[in-house]
């Protein structure tokens, strides 16, 4: 069923017009009044993810947050909160996180999520996957009817070797979809784009729905070759979303 909304408006005060930026600081702050000291935190990776990061540094330096613990998902939120201070552990040592915070790419009424447009998608599935509680912070603009709906990437991580076989595999697959695999270089370079893992992306788009999401996991994940994908299925336990008119919480 579709997730519920717990709470709705709160009070920005219009006629402000916020820019997509401070929308995502605002998910992100609030996302952070989930967070209690003693937590260890998946901490995401993304512009969102980051104002989010920021305000846990902030909260440990004036006292208000104590003995929490990060997993960063992606090399860059390491590095952020390694500069800001955070203590750090991962996978090995906290097998099991009481909560993380992170962004998405897309949110469908029933919380699943694309991600990974980013090229964080494993760390932060792996990550994600194994948190109590997942919270997804994002602006209005991520809001979809069905994932892959919206025209843009649909990730999938895949190994370098023969990655025009596994991208031509990963298009027949969705071929009654309209589907294009596009491998994702980096723009400035033109070489392909290499994730944290020593991976590449391949981007999927889809002139039409995809079907069934359960259906399209599976087969992505049956592809050898194939890493991991950014549909996040089932694993957020919050959405919050801002927009012009406020904050907007959504529970599983
Ligand atoms: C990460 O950052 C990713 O999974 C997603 O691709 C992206 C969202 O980016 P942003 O918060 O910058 O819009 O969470």
């Amino acid at each position: 069923k579709p997730a519920s909304m717990e709470s709705s408006l709160s009070s920005l005060s219009p006629p402000v017009i916020l820019t997509q930026d401070e929308l995502k600081k605002i998910a992100a702050y609030k996302a952070v009044e989930f967070v209690e000291s003693g937590m260890v935190l998946g901490l995401g990776t993304g512009s969102t993810a980051k104002h989010a990061v920021d305000r846990i540094a902030e909260l440990l330096h004036q006292g208000k947050l104590k003995n929490i613990i990060g997993v960063p998902t992606s090399k860059k939120t390491h590095e952020q909160a390694v500069s800001l201070g955070i203590p750090l552990s991962d996978l090995d040592t906290h097998p099991v996180l009481d909560l993380a915070i992170d962004g998405a790419d897309e949110v469908d009424p029933f919380l699943n999520l694309v991600k990974g447009r980013g090229g964080s998608l494993l760390r932060e599935k792996m990550v994600e996957s194994v948190c109590k509680k997942f919270v997804v912070i994002v602006d209005e603009s991520k809001l979809v009817s069905h994932l892959g709906g919206s025209g843009l990437a649909m990730p999938v991580e895949i190994v370098p070797f023969c990655w025009k076989f596994t991208a031509k595999r990963l298009q027949e697959l969705f071929e009654d979809s309209g589907c294009v695999a596009k491998l994702r270089t980096c723009l400035e370079k033109n070489q392909p784009f290499v994730t944290d893992n020593g991976n590449y992306i391949v981007d999927l788009y889809f002139k039409k729905d995809i079907g069934d999401l359960k259906v399209a996991n599976d087969a992505i994940l049956r592809l050898a070759g194939v890493v991991e994908h950014g549909m996040f299925l089932d694993m957020a336990t919050t959405v919050i979303v801002a927009g012009e008119l406020g904050v907007a919480i959504k529970h599983k």
